[in-house]
């Protein structure tokens, strides 16, 4: 007897049900975001045939100017985001300042979302896993009127929703409004998200270790003696270069993922309100740790800025438990 598919759709409604307060907003968030996943879905899995379809600048067989995939992603999630009028406001990592949603409807709407539309974007040429990032959160502003800054520099604590879709050789939307974890993989037959990965828990430890060692050299003490740690323990270097990519390994086999300070980005390269909120989110959620090589928790990190980088280390819990030791006994910055 095949098991019943449970969709995407089908479980945000009935996790709804399940929590009285729950309205049907942040289901219907929740639900475009899902659409989206499937339009960014096909046009990543057609970027290969650039040849056939054209470059991003050129004009393709219909005379229509061929997008990058990434500003693709991004147009495709503001314009899904509008169904629901959901969503009072956005901010994306393509856009400098954050969008008001035009629609009056959606100027009163009681949620922002925030999202990285196409994250390791410069990995699609070689045919490599890329990833969506999205955060939502429940705006602070007054409701009867456009949503502000403050909307969006919460602390990710604040997150009312966060997760990712993998754009890989199966399609896994992954995401958590703070019940745990679940995981959908598209069936393109049907062109639905089933589920697949019923409350994910991050393993306490794993073998792998994720971090661009090409910057060894240019990295803090602690991290060069927590790196020579990992090597001595025999643990397996595995980095796609696409965080969504390895964040969706490490949630499932364990691991630790690290972006420290480098002198290029003495902040961390990665974005705190996009990349690691909802990251550090969803791995909390599973059972795991996130903090920054400051030892801050990233989810009480205040944030004064849409595009302020943070470093990250995310992952397994006692793994990262091991590397917070590694920075107390070798940072300069007392700790
Ligand atoms: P580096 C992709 O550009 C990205 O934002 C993340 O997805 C990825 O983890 C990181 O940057 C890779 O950065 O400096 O190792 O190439």
């Amino acid at each position: 007897m095949p098991s019943k598919i449970t969709t995407l759709d089908e479980f945000i409604i009935r996790r709804q049900k399940d929590f009285s307060y729950a309205t049907g907003e942040l289901t219907g968030l929740l639900r475009d975001i899902g659409v989206a996943a499937k339009i960014v879905n096909r046009e990543v899995n057609r970027a290969g045939l650039v040849n056939i379809l054209g470059a991003a600048g050129e004009e393709n067989s219909h005379g229509e100017q061929v997008q990058k995939l990434d500003m693709y992603a991004n147009d495709k999630l503001i314009e899904c985001l509008q169904n629901s009028g959901e969503c009072c406001g956005i901010a994306s990592e393509e856009n400098e300042d954050f969008i008001v949603m035009p629609t009056l409807e959606s100027k009163n709407a009681k949620y922002v979302v925030l999202f990285d539309p196409l994250d390791g974007s410069s990995n699609i040429d070689v045919n490599i896993s890329v990833g969506t990032i999205f955060s939502i959160y429940r705006r602070v502003s007054p409701l009867d009127g456009p949503c502000k800054l403050e909307d969006f520099l919460q602390k990710g604590v604040e997150q009312v929703a966060a997760g990712y879709i993998i754009y890989s050789t199966s399609t896994i939307l992954v995401y958590s409004t703070g019940n745990g974890v679940n995981g959908f993989t598209l069936d393109p037959s049907i062109g639905e998200f089933c589920l697949s990965h019923r409350n994910i828990q991050i393993p306490k430890r794993g073998l792998d270790y994720s971090i661009n060692q090409g910057y060894y050299s240019k990295f803090d003490l602690e991290m060069r003696r927590y790196i020579d740690h990992c090597s001595d323990e025999n643990l397996r270097l595995r980095y796609i270069g696409s965080m969504v990519s390895d964040i969706h390994r490490i949630l499932f086999i364990g691991g630790i993922f690290l972006y420290p300070n480098t002198r290029k980005y003495p902040q961390g390269k990665l974005r705190l309100l996009y990349e690691c909120n909802p990251i550090s989110y969803l791995v909390e959620q599973a059972g795991g740790k996130a903090i920054n090589t400051l030892l801050q928790r990233i989810l009480e990190i205040q944030p004064v800025e849409l595009h302020q980088r943070a470093t990250i280390v995310v992952g397994s819990p006692e793994m990262v438990d091991e590397m917070k030791a590694f920075i107390q006994k070798y940072s300069a910055v007392p700790n």
